[in-house]
């Protein structure tokens, strides 16, 4: 059986993140939002970087798909992932990312994540950034929530 490497990158992550995640989660849920949101953070950028990386776990109280976000910090911020092209390990946008009820879904470095593009100024290591996540659920119909991240050195690892 052929596994895709984006997949199992994906588990090692959510197995890495699960510690932090768990203890965070009970926070999330007691404010009676739809996504537990744990662990954001924003990957710091050197001076004219015009783009970088946004990651946390997800889990929805019922089944939901991110379909996009938006952030003070960046003049727009898509949804991709990472993935095999040929023997390159390529990003693209996707168009929505399912967070099915209950699961906790990885945006992670080598996986999912939100790429913020077109960046005001460098993002440095400590500040905060915001990030309006859009969520859709089996209706159309559209909720959002905000959550602050903290901004991580550039040699951050992923976990
Ligand atoms: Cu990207």
């Amino acid at each position: 059986m052929r596994i895709p490497l984006r997949h199992s990158l994906l588990f090692a992550a959510a197995l890495l993140c699960a510690p932090i995640a768990f203890a965070q989660m009970g926070a999330a849920s007691a404010s009676g939002a739809q996504v537990a949101i744990d662990a954001p953070w924003v990957r710091a950028t050197v001076p004219r970087q015009p783009a970088t990386g946004a990651f946390m776990r997800l889990t929805a109280a019922r089944d939901l798909r991110l379909v996009g976000a938006r952030s003070p910090a960046a003049e727009h911020v898509e949804v991709h992932e990472m993935a095999m092209q040929g023997q390159m390990m390529r990003m693209r946008q996707v168009a929505s990312l399912d967070l099915p009820k209950g699961r906790a879904v990885a945006l992670a470095p080598g996986g999912y994540h939100l790429m913020l593009i077109g960046l005001q100024r460098p993002l440095r290591a400590g500040e905060k950034v915001a990030l309006t996540l859009l969520f859709e659920d089996a209706d159309g119909k559209r909720s959002e929530q905000q959550v602050h991240a903290e901004v991580r050195p550039l040699a951050t690892p992923a976990s």
